[in-house]
């Protein structure tokens, strides 16, 4: 299958809401909680290991990060929620961004909400979850570094976590062993308009 993601391109990092670009085209928010594994999903994801940065300490990434897959979609890749390391002029300015940007940006299009298989679900998580169906935003939950299980671990949190959010289905990947990113992308595509 030939990866659409291929020529992703990042273009710039915004760090409060009048920065952002023009609201049009498709943006899909890739959400989590640092270190959660959304920069390395991404460079799976488009094939390209040099494109968001991967960090070794939680909260390197800072700013929404605008990764350009064509001229109709743009790929978001945001801060952690967790935000260990960060600035704390940095964490003032992304809660009310992350507000804003769900109750006026008609370009967004869904979340997908990245959780590391081993720890998912935590309260974060959940605030993500509402803040999705509050705005009626949908969302894709994807448990990351499903290496560090045994496959029949990933069949047993896969249930538990279904059995929890019941309206979407959820996946599992390894970026690593780069898993999954044919059924991520294919639930991606199902929410560019
Ligand atoms: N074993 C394993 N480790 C992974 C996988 N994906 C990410 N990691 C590791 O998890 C750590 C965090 O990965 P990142 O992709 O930077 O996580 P992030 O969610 O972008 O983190 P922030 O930008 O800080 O919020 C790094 O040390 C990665 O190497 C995976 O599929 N398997
Ligand atoms: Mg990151």
């Amino acid at each position: 299958m030939k990866n659409l993601f291929k020529n992703t391109e990042f273009v710039f990092g915004v760090t409060s809401y009048k920065n952002l670009p023009e609201d049009i085209g498709c943006e899909i928010l890739l959400a989590g909680r640092s270190n959660a594994g959304k920069s390395s999903a991404l460079n799976a994801l488009t094939d390209n290991s040099k494109l968001a940065r991967i960090s070794k300490t939680p909260g390197r990434t800072t700013e929404i990060n605008f990764f350009k897959v064509n001229e109709d979609l743009m790929l978001l890749d945001l801060p952690g929620y967790g935000f260990a390391k960060s600035s704390k002029a940095k964490k003032k300015d992304w809660g009310p961004l992350l507000g804003q940007y769900f109750r006026q940006r008609k370009a967004l299009a869904a979340v997908i909400i990245f959780m590391d298989i081993r720890h998912p679900l935590k309260e974060s998580d959940w605030d993500m979850i509402q803040l999705c169906r509050d705005f009626n935003i949908p969302f894709i939950p994807v448990l990351t570094k499903s290496d560090k299980l045994s496959n029949n671990k990933i069949l047993n949190v896969i249930k538990k976590i279904q059995d929890k959010i019941q309206e979407v289905n959820i996946l599992a990947i390894s970026s690593q062993k780069r898993t999954g990113f044919d059924k991520l992308s294919a639930e991606i595509l199902k929410f560019i308009r």
